[in-house]
């Protein structure tokens, strides 16, 4: 992964250079009919939001979640704590670059290997506590950082799971009956989990570059919090890309290539990007959430049966994880059980075959 060669100083380039220039005409991607379409926007206090997240994930692979109960300080505190990362000279941001075969640290988007074009973004991710790589950026004044992100995991990690319970019971299936690796309290306490930060400056010339090219995530789900500027988009079938547009205090909740193997393909992993802007730089700060390492995900056999049978073998996530790192979009396929019965059609395979890249 090319994640030592700095970017430029983006804040000091006038034009898009050509390795940042895309081929890809944004125009063409809207049809008129993408804009009668929205992601749909769900309140976690209604009675009702077991079907609606059923409903969302079976149809979309991604909603909007209000009342979450996650504080709204925590997203100004997380937010702060990004853009004084990012704002940092690029020659600090390099003392916590991601090393060559590893996952934290600063650097470029990871799934940079995968395209001869850069993209116009910065990334941050942290696995497990991030005091070593704080400690280089901010040696003064790391622990305030660090406690921050510790306080939003614990908040995201609570939230996830329950999202899980929400999905799940929507497919049928109970955390403490039908999960054994929900835990005894089923509130996946042992899950694993990534923190990525993007930061999206501005870009002279928006409509020729990507911010973060199309990829679906290999999680069971993703919570993303982005700040007051638009940005990311997803893959609808048959109607092309919508904007997901910020909405105060409210997170996007992405169905990850996990979920959509553990729900027998009930469930779309959605195809998803983000776009640069001219004016105003972007942040977005995703939840990668996953199970521990020793957990295989399958089909649930709830959701199998003659007429049903288990589309994919099981993974656990670092084996998937090793498989999207050699196969990207195509991943999928390579966990593949068997061939679809007649009649069925494997949503992202469809999708890939419609966008990547
Ligand atoms: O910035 C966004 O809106 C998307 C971020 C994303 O897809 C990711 O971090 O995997």
């Amino acid at each position: 992964m090319p994640s030592i060669r700095p970017h430029p100083d983006f804040t000091s380039l006038r034009e898009l250079p050509d390795s940042y220039a895309w081929n890809h005409q944004p125009d063409s991607d809207y049809p008129s009919s993408a804009d009668a379409e929205s992601v749909p926007i769900i309140d976690l206090t209604d009675p009702n939001a077991v079907q609606a997240i059923g409903h969302a994930c079976k149809t979309w692979g991604v909603f909007q979640v209000i009342n979450h109960g996650v504080p709204t300080h925590l997203f100004d505190m997380v937010e702060s704590t990004s853009r004084d990362l990012f704002s940092l000279p690029v020659n600090q941001k390099l003392k916590a670059a991601r090393s060559p075969d590893g996952i934290s640290g600063y650097g470029f988007a990871r799934i940079s290997s995968f395209f001869s074009k850069l993209m116009w973004s910065e990334g941050f991710t942290i696995v497990g506590s991030p005091q070593e790589h704080f400690r280089q950026l901010w040696p003064h004044n790391y622990i305030n950082h660090c406690d921050v992100i510790k306080e939003y995991k614990q908040e995201m990690k609570k939230l996830a799971g329950r999202l899980m319970c929400l999905m799940l019971g929507s497919l049928g299936i109970t955390a403490e009956q039908d999960i054994k690796w929900a835990g005894p309290k089923a509130d996946f306490n042992e899950a694993s989990a990534a923190l990525q930060l993007n930061y999206y400056p501005a870009c002279p010339d928006p409509d020729r570059a990507m911010g973060l090219a199309a990829h679906t995530d290999s999680t069971l789900l993703t919570i993303l919090y982005q700040n007051n500027t638009s940005g990311l988009q997803v893959l609808r079938e048959g109607v092309g890309w919508i904007k997901v547009p910020p909405i105060p205090d409210a997170l996007v909740i992405n169905i990850g290539d996990l979920m959509h193997i553990l729900s027998n393909a009930s469930f779309p992993s959605v195809l998803h990007r983000a776009m640069v802007n001219r004016t105003c730089h972007r942040l977005s700060i995703a939840y990668l959430y996953g199970p521990s390492s020793s957990v295989k995900i399958s089909p649930h056999p709830k959701l199998v049966g003659p007429s049903q049978p288990p589309l994919y073998r099981p993974v656990t996530w670092n084996e998937y994880l090793d498989t999207k790192a050699k196969h990207f979009n195509k991943a999928l396929s390579w966990v593949r059980a068997c061939v679809p019965l007649k009649g069925m059609v494997d949503v992202n395979e469809h999708n890939n075959s419609l966008k990547v890249g």
